[in-house]
């Protein structure tokens, strides 16, 4: 009976510390808000345009890489400049792949070789 005890109490440990991993989600990041103010707007493109001419610009280099590839760069720059614009593009990253109960990834039903 003690051991059943025990073992009931290290599977709530483990299911708290799997529960408590899982919850635990990535910092929010506002894409394009380069200077942290809350907004999008033109102040975070100059900021960004201030970046890139070597000018010495306190901001947040996770919001402003914009096009998602680790860089901060005119690719950065252009598609803030579209945004701002009102072209159709978003700067938030694609939707991450997780997959549903049935391990179904956007629909696509996962096959192993
Ligand atoms: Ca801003």
């Amino acid at each position: 009976m003690k051991k059943m005890g025990i073992a009931l109490i290290a599977l709530c440990l483990m299911m708290t510390a799997v529960l408590g991993v899982a919850s635990v989600s990535a910092a929010e990041v506002m894409y394009g808000d380069v200077n942290g103010d809350g907004k999008v707007n033109n102040k975070d493109l100059a900021a960004l345009q201030q970046y890139l001419a070597d000018w010495d610009v306190e901001m947040d280099m996770d919001a402003a890489d914009v096009t998602h590839d680790g860089k901060v760069n005119n690719k950065d720059l252009a598609l803030m400049q579209q945004y701002l614009a009102d072209w159709d593009v978003t700067l938030e990253p694609d939707e991450p792949d997780i997959p549903d109960d049935d391990n179904i990834y956007n629909d696509t039903e996962l096959v192993w070789p």
